[in-house]
């Protein structure tokens, strides 16, 4: 054994030792239990960055470990490689983005393999490739077939200087990242596909997900966004069509005072042919972004449109006005507004001087001064009429009932959640297969016509697609008919909705997936960033049961267990080029390895926190590696090494060996109930500096301690697999250590030969003192009560009463 840890020679070596032996090549096996570990495969941007190396660290620790439990662990991984990124980058490098991935798919693939991950390569997708969007395309015809994915017009992000659509990335402040002018919204035909069919089975089934974090549930239970209220509609003065409204609060009905209407509105067009002031409101309007964000931040204002609303209770009439926080495609465009209960209508009441009727008091209290802000709770109805004095479920059901007697309005649960629009105006990604008829019509690209392949031979000139406006892709003949294809490309949330399955079966060609999709899934292990809380999560979730219900899958749910990773930060913020604050993976591996940067990594913080990227504790990291070398370089050399007669040890060896039986048990409990890789390495570092004092050089001292180095090698051996590989043949096994069973407890070398006790004198603890594990609760007592610390409180009383609790303390009654 070389006397120096040299990290990169053993890490070479291991690699290569696992390359050529194919080491993690994944066979599905009916008759062994599984573990499908996933980590959320990356956009190959360049290089690998802190965050990359945390996520796949936890994921691979985890496989490995699963496997020394003997599990059939399949860990693959590949690239999410189409997307704006890869244009941008291409248009400023001057090359095409397919060139430009590739180069970065080889680069950080080779970072991944000198991290010593242990992935089935034979498994690798690239998302770019049409063996793999080719099925994304036939499964969409599919759904388009099945009537699950439709076209509609929906706004985009557009800027009139360059007559080109923008991402909502490309939009800095309302304006065009390239040229600076303002973006207007425009409406096109885009492709949704009806994840609202499914809005509740994705809310109900998240009771299932039993692995995943309360958290991450919560945010998809508030993003699904189920609730239940009264749909209902006013008339207008002087016209018979009706205004539907959508509200969770009908007790407040009483209280409505105005009606808002989105400035896309029927009404709102129609006032502003007369009225140019509206009709400029309602161009403004038009030019404002509707994101969430943006909506909630936005100034509310809004403009009388001169038609009246029929209240459907009183009769009484009030004001329609146009509102820019409406949106036309959120509902019906329409909402009734209350403003003493709703803060937002309670604003613009002040602001446009409309009556606020408080219509709901307090339950508890007598009065809340409405002329200041909007009582938004639930309480008792004021002001209502024969609704007077009924609480918030009460008047649910009685202001319901009255509603849909009259045929005016029922009861409906509605979902926040709006269809899936994938349809992007970009170049880099899955063409759309569908065909645009001459007659207006659209279909889907047969399936014998599949993949339509995207050009990668391409000039970007920066602003449009160069699929756009170029008939050698676009035009087609459909039935001998000329024809053109879509255009657009889909959303790359697309992909990774799938990418899960695909690897269980990624090279078939006859079939989108196979039967071995059914041996691997669900996974049983997700790993990745929380900013994929919601989307991608969601449309996984939704893409699986779409799987399922065309028959490709068995399951309900894609991923049993979901691991949320934090943030790697660096002096207290994110890492980013422009703070400076930047630690390069690459040079961290070059100067420390790998197996140090993996330690540092897990021992820092767990997985979930975020983690402070600290130089010092690289440097710790990297010492204790080299102690733990050292540890075995001297047990290597130290002499003959004896049978492990575990009945004829001395007190020093039994306490060694119950040390490292401890470690295990601990080890274990942390990894597998607390997923606490941190505390485990610290019991292993605490292990490592009880061998290091042992100096027991007997041939039944060494075999404790070659126990207890071999289970110090094996518990680490999935965080740092490079110099555990090394280490555990320097112990003498020619076996593979990826591939040994995961060290097993010996119950009875935890068995205590002294137990320490506290010793109270009434109730305050005097004393510690260590007793024979065998001694009975008489020698127990006797020895507390003569125990120096104690006998000078007890001096001069009567001892009343002494109670032993076995193993822990005895506590003295005396006075
Ligand atoms: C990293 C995780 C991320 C994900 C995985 C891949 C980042 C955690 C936060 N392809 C999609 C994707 O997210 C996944 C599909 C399944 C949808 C950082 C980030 C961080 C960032 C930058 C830098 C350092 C640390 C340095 C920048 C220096 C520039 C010079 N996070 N922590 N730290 N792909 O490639 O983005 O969520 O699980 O791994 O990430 S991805």
């Amino acid at each position: 054994m070389q006397e120096q840890y040299s990290p990169q020679e053993i890490e070479q070596a291991a690699q290569s030792f696992w390359d050529e032996n194919k080491v993690f090549k994944a066979v599905a096996d009916v008759n062994k239990e599984k573990f499908y570990c996933l980590s959320m495969f990356p956009y190959p941007s360049g290089r690998l960055h802190m965050g990359h190396v945390r996520n796949y660290t936890i994921g691979d620790v985890i496989s490995r470990y699963q496997r020394m439990q003997g599990k059939n662990v399949m860990q693959p991984m590949g690239w999410d490689a189409f997307g704006l990124p890869a244009e941008n980058a291409a248009i400023k490098h001057k090359t095409a983005p397919a060139k430009w991935t590739t180069e970065n798919i080889a680069y950080m693939k080779g970072q991944l393999k000198e991290l010593g991950f242990g992935y089935d390569w034979d498994r690798e997708v690239a998302t770019c490739t049409p063996e793999y969007y080719k099925w994304e395309q036939w499964f969409f015809t599919q759904l388009v077939e099945k009537g699950l994915a439709y076209k509609k017009t929906a706004a985009v992000n557009w800027c009139p200087e360059d007559q080109t659509v923008l991402a909502n990335e490309q939009v800095e402040e309302g304006a065009c990242w390239r040229c600076g002018t303002t973006v207007e919204k425009k409406e096109i035909s885009q492709w949704f596909i009806r994840i609202t069919d499914y809005a509740e089975e994705l809310l109900n089934d998240l009771d299932q997900l039993d692995g995943w974090p309360e958290k991450v549930k919560a945010m998809q239970r508030n993003w699904i966004g189920r609730s239940q209220g009264l749909e209902f509609s006013f008339g207008i003065e002087g016209r018979d069509e009706r205004v539907s409204v959508y509200t969770t609060r009908p007790d407040t009905i009483m209280g409505v005072t105005y009606v808002a209407v989105a400035t896309q509105h029927p009404l709102s067009l129609e006032a502003s042919e007369s009225n140019a002031e509206l009709a400029n409101f309602i161009a403004e309007s038009k030019l404002m972004s509707t994101t969430e964000a943006d909506m909630a931040t936005v100034e509310k204002r809004g403009m009388d449109t001169g038609f009246k609303a029929i209240h459907p209770v009183t009769g009484e009439s009030v004001p329609v006005f146009a509102a820019n926080f409406v949106l036309m495609d959120y509902g019906s465009g329409a909402v009734m507004s209350v403003p003493a209960h709703d803060q937002r209508d309670f604003e613009f009441a002040k602001k446009y001087d409309l009556p606020i009727k408080q219509v709901i008091q307090p339950a508890d209290e007598d009065a809340f001064d409405i002329t200041q802000a909007a009582f938004t709770e639930k309480g008792v109805l004021c002001n209502s009429g024969e609704f007077d004095g009924l609480d918030f479920e009460a008047a649910f059901t009685a202001i319901s009932n009255w509603m849909s007697e009259k045929g005016l309005g029922e009861i409906k649960v509605n979902y926040r959640l709006r269809d899936w629009g994938v349809s992007r105006q970009r170049y880099w990604g899955t063409p759309i297969p569908t065909i645009n008829l001459k007659d207006g019509s659209v279909v889907p690209v047969p399936a014998d016509q599949l993949p339509v392949e995207l050009p990668t031979d391409v000039i970007m000139d920066g602003v449009n697609s160069p699929i756009k406006n170029n008939p050698g892709f676009s035009s087609v003949l459909y039935n001998g008919e000329e024809a053109e294809r879509e255009t657009d490309t889909f959303d790359t949330f697309m992909e990774s909705s799938w990418y899960f399955a695909r690897y269980c079966c990624p090279d078939s060609t006859d079939a989108m997936l196979t039967e071995e999709a059914n041996y691997w899934l669900p996974v049983d292990q997700y790993v990745g960033g929380v900013e994929h809380a919601i989307l991608h999560l969601l449309y996984s979730r939704f893409f699986h049961k779409l799987l399922r219900d065309a028959g490709l899958v068995n399951s309900d749910e894609p991923f049993k267990r979901l691991l949320t990773q934090g943030m790697v930060n660096k002096d207290g913020t994110k890492m980013s080029k422009s703070k400076g604050n930047t630690v390069d993976p690459q040079e961290m591996i070059e100067r420390y390895g790998a197996d140090t940067v993996r330690l540092f990594i897990m021992f820092s913080a767990p997985p979930e926190q975020s983690l402070e990227w600290n130089d010092s504790g690289v440097d710790g990291a990297s010492r204790f590696l080299r102690r733990l070398w050292a540890l075995c370089y001297r047990h290597t050399n130290a002499g003959e090494v004896g049978a492990l007669d575990s009945a004829s040890l001395s007190s020093d060896q039994k306490a060694v060996r119950r040390k490292t039986h401890e470690t295990i048990a601990k080890v274990t409990d942390d990894i597998e109930r607390r997923q606490t890789f941190n505390t485990a390495i610290s019991a292993v570092m605490e292990l490592c500096n009880d061998i290091n004092k042992f100096e027991d050089t007997s041939t039944l001292g060494l075999a404790v301690v070659q126990e207890a180095l071999e289970s110090a090698v094996l518990l680490l051996s999935p965080i740092v697999p490079h110099i555990a590989h090394q280490l555990w043949s320097e112990l003498g096994h020619d076996d593979n250590v990826v591939n040994v069973d995961w060290p097993t407890l010996d119950e009875a070398a935890l068995v205590k030969d002294e137990l320490t006790i506290v010793v109270q004198v009434l109730g305050k603890k005097r004393a510690e003192m260590t007793v024979s594990a065998s001694a009975d609760n008489k020698e127990i007592e006797a020895a507390a009560l003569a125990h120096p610390n104690v006998s000078k409180f007890i001096e001069g009383k009567t001892v009343r009463k002494v109670v032993v609790v076995p193993g822990r303390l005895v506590n003295i009654v005396a006075n």
